[in-house]
């Protein structure tokens, strides 16, 4: 008989290592064609370590940055369905820790993009305590693995280099597709406009916002920055806002009242899926 007793295991969670600077995964261009057909059953099975909700981090070392991407919106599913053929495997790829939030306005009312974007943020960190924030169209994927979805020390403008505007910008101070910004920056702001409601402008005024915080933008060059659109018509309820130039012109002033610190909407709905988060919200109407 011995006293000898079986030696106590104690189970030290180890702490995984930083990923690199520079995701050793990453390989440049990458082939996009919208003419082939995707199939999002097939598309479940090629990431299966992607989990419910569209999640994902790396196994072997720890993200450098926690990231929600966040995406407005409507009736889009034919090309929600190539995002997430393209990007899963490109996010994985840059070793994020990451999740997919498709912010999808309710209803037939007038589009509100800047106001879904804002809710994406206000969401995904009800669920996690994400540091970065992308906020993509969901027509547009990048063509270089090298473009990073994740936060740099200013404001990033990730699609700066879109086929639609043969491969550049269409005026120097575009911040319009896909841009990431970290929560520091989204504060600084106070996030993004609420009153733009139809197409355009609300990505001018998310300029202003950041050049009158004193922060400039910061951009992949135009080889890596290289993004395709899939092409289509405009919406029905997102026809031109002509109270855009206006509101534009008044950001110094609106900023600090409009913004994440004046945001009210209602939740209809939460799906989860497998390569995403649906959030189906009522934005109201315009006022
Ligand atoms: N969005 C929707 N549903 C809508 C409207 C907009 O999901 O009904 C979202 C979607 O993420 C889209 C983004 O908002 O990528 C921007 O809207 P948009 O694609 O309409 O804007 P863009 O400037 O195109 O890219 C404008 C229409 C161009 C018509 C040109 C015809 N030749």
């Amino acid at each position: 008989y011995s006293t000898y007793s079986t030696p106590l295991t104690t189970t030290i969670a180890k702490e995984l290592p930083d990923c690199p600077e520079s995701s050793p995964l990453l390989r440049g261009p990458v082939t996009v064609n919208f003419n082939v057909q995707v199939n999002i059953t097939e598309d479940i099975k090629a990431n299966p370590h992607v989990t419910e909700g569209g999640h994902y981090k790396p196994s072997d070392c720890k993200a450098l940055q926690k990231v929600a991407i966040i995406i407005p919106f409507r009736n889009r599913d034919s090309h929600l369905k190539y995002w997430l053929h393209y990007m899963h495997p490109i996010l994985q790829k840059q070793q994020l820790d990451y999740g997919v939030y498709i912010i999808n306005q309710d209803g037939d009312n007038t589009f509100n993009r800047a106001k879904l974007m804002n809710i994406g943020y206000a969401e995904s960190l009800k669920e996690y305590d994400y540091d970065c924030f992308v906020f993509s169209d969901v027509d547009i994927v990048i063509t270089n693995d090298r473009n990073l979805y994740r936060c740099y020390n200013q404001p990033r403008h990730i699609s700066a280099a879109m086929d639609k505007f043969g491969f550049g910008l269409p005026y120097a101070q575009y911040f319009g597709g896909v841009s990431a910004l970290s929560k520091e920056h989204f504060r600084k702001i106070n996030g993004f406009p609420n009153k733009y409601w139809g197409w355009g402008g609300e990505d001018d005024d998310i300029y202003n916002r950041i050049v009158a915080k004193g922060m400039s933008i910061s951009r992949p060059d135009t080889v890596t920055g290289k993004c395709q659109m899939i092409k289509h018509n405009r919406d029905e309820k997102n026809d031109a806002n002509p109270k855009r130039f206006d509101l534009i012109s008044k950001t110094r002033e609106s900023m600090e009242k409009d913004g994440i610190n004046s945001l009210s909407y209602k939740v209809v709905k939460t799906e989860k899926f497998p390569l995403y988060v649906k959030i189906t919200v009522d934005v109201g109407i315009p006022s």
